[in-house]
């Protein structure tokens, strides 16, 4: 056990039950330490918890979406569809707390409110918001990356007297739309996705439109169960090629990838891009290598996808407002069931806000200039805080009482996304400046809590209390961060993606994760390797 002259409640608090936050406790319960999970919702799932818009989905297949630390597990679990819905992987990460006992340790209805470094004791003593004040001598922050809901401050946003939703925090027993005047704001990937779902219910839908964003058919499916055999029969070969993808996911088409796109004639570019479009899912984004490195190759995939909204979309004018500006793929691409489809329907409506953005939300609707609609409900499908959000909602205070947020005033500072100097014994699950984001989620959080486990593990046997980053570390993995993103198109000077924090007001623009998980891995492991190269163990 760690640190035997410091009394402390826990070995370790772990902030948040999604699916970070479960296996860490899982892996602590497997070294036997002492653990407290501290959840704000009433259950188990995070960003699974919270986001039950209509037609939230996952945007990886499944049979990727899910652990593979149990081989029990992931053999013996079923997955209705290829990409499964918000309730079924809820039901899974209900599962999983259920199949490794994991609720004893997590307290429920409980948010995270302050935790501050104890320099006597080298320990964190964290309160949270029903009165709990404990210490421990490890926290973890297993908040999510898309956790912290974005509530613009659109003019009179709280004197609207009908129903006002976020997806981001939708109402746990849901909603029913039947004849609703529905207003819509927004077109990220939880607007596309509720779109289609919210037309069929709503009597009328209007969506306004700030950026148009790239769409593609993730050609969803009832799960094929030969192509799950054959999976499972050799599961961890299936994860270990995925594991050497850039992002963690698509081993399985990787057959599919082709020289740099400008190396192909026109008609044999359209045929390749066709072939990925018909796949389905993340294929077309990552069809070609340098669709995100180069302008033209990038614009040859980007007037593809155009091809596809003006062939879909009846209205010609509906059609070219769909239709995007920005580079393809700077944005996270987004997976849809029937989002353009949906524009042909007569209840629904596209309202485009790029030039003139919404002046006032009023008691009855919303307004911009002389066109005022009325609504029963407006939908905010505006996104999140990413990345830092969750982190910085906590006051966390390291050596010095530095404030993290002062820390990272001018952007997140980390060393390799898992810790950041000054915050001894913290660690931050798929932190800003790991791949995160860029990957599949669950490879990055496997990868994380087992590092960060790995970690402890070596501190008890060499009788270290305290773990930090050196600064020098620090600002070189920041550098390198910065400097791989110069190298892609996401961080084009015409495009406000959450990746850059640039969907906030006031936040920072800077490139937050780094892309390549493999490279990253190999980075990680060879610290631990060179016995923790970057950081002091005292
Ligand atoms: P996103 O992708 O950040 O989308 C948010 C949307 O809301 C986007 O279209 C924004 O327009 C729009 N938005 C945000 N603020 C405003 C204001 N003030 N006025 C008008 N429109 C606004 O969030 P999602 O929840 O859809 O998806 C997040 C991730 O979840 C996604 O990438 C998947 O990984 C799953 P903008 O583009 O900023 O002009």
């Amino acid at each position: 056990m760690t640190d035997k002259n410091t009394s402390t409640d826990f070995e370790v608090v772990i902030v948040g039950a999604g699916f970070a936050g479960l296996y860490m406790l899982h892996k602590m319960h497997e070294a036997g330490r002492t653990a407290r999970v501290y959840e704000a919702g009433s259950g188990v799932g995070g960003t699974w918890y919270w986001n039950r818009y209509p037609g939230a989905r996952v945007d990886i297949q499944s049979v990727e979406y899910s652990y593979s630390f149990s081989e029990e597990l992931q053999q013996e679990w079923e997955w209705p569809e290829k990409y499964s819905a918000q309730p079924d992987i809820l039901k899974y990460a209900n599962h999983v707390a259920d199949r490794f006992d994991l609720r004893k340790d997590i307290q429920f209805g409980t948010r995270v409110e302050s935790a501050i470094f104890d320099e006597e004791t080298s320990s964190w003593d964290v309160t949270t918001d029903q009165g709990d004040s404990v210490k421990a001598q490890f926290f973890v922050m297993a908040t999510g990356c898309l956790s912290a809901a974005n509530k613009p401050d659109i003019p009179g946003r709280d004197n609207f007297s009908g129903d006002t939703y976020y997806t981001a925090t939708w109402p746990k027993e849901g909603v029913d739309f039947t004849g609703k005047r529905v207003g819509l704001i927004g077109t990220g990937s939880s607007a596309v996705q509720s779109t289609p779902v919210v037309a069929e219910e709503a009597e009328s839908l209007t969506v306004y439109q700030r950026t148009a964003s790239y769409s593609l058919p993730s050609n969803n499916t009832p799960t094929d169960p030969e192509f799950v055999a054959e999976i499972k029969a050799n599961y961890s070969d299936f994860r270990a090629a995925n594991r050497k993808m850039m992002a963690g996911t698509g081993a399985q088409y990787a057959a599919m990838l082709n020289d740099p796109i400008l190396t192909y004639s026109s008609e044999e570019q359209d045929r390749l891009l066709e072939a990925a479009w018909d796949k389905g899912g993340f294929t077309f984004a990552s069809v070609f290598p340098d669709v995100v490195t180069d302008y033209d190759a990038n614009e040859v995939a980007a007037n593809f996808a155009r091809k596809k909204i003006a062939e879909i979309v009846e209205d010609e004018a509906t059609a070219k407002l769909l239709m995007p500006d920005i580079v393809i793929g700077c944005k996270r691409m987004i997976i849809d069931s029937g989002y353009y489809e949906t524009f042909n329907k007569p209840n629904v409506d596209l309202v485009d806000i790029k030039n003139h953005p919404i002046d006032e939300i009023t008691e009855s609707g919303i307004r911009i200039g002389d066109d005022h609609r009325e609504f029963d409900a407006i939908i905010f499908a505006t996104g999140f805080d990413a990345m830092t959000g969750a982190i910085l909602n906590v006051d966390i205070r390291g050596r010095g009482g530095e404030s993290i947020r002062d820390a990272w005033h001018a952007g997140p500072r980390t060393y390799l996304g898992l810790t950041t100097v000054g915050f001894p014994n913290m660690f931050v699950v798929t932190g800003p400046g790991s791949p995160s984001v860029l990957t599949n989620m669950i490879v990055s959080i496997e990868q994380h809590v087992e590092w960060i486990d790995e970690c402890i593990n070596y501190m008890d046997d060499n009788e270290f209390s305290t773990i930090d980053a050196s600064l020098p570390a620090q600002d070189a993995w920041v550098d390198h961060v910065n400097k791989e993103a110069e190298n892609t198109l996401r961080t084009d000077p015409n495009c406000n993606s959450w990746y850059l924090g640039a969907n906030v007001e006031g936040k920072t623009r800077v490139f937050m994760p780094l892309a390549g998980f493999p490279a990253y891995k190999k980075k990680c492991d060879e610290v631990v390797a060179a016995g923790y190269e970057g950081f002091s163990l005292v």
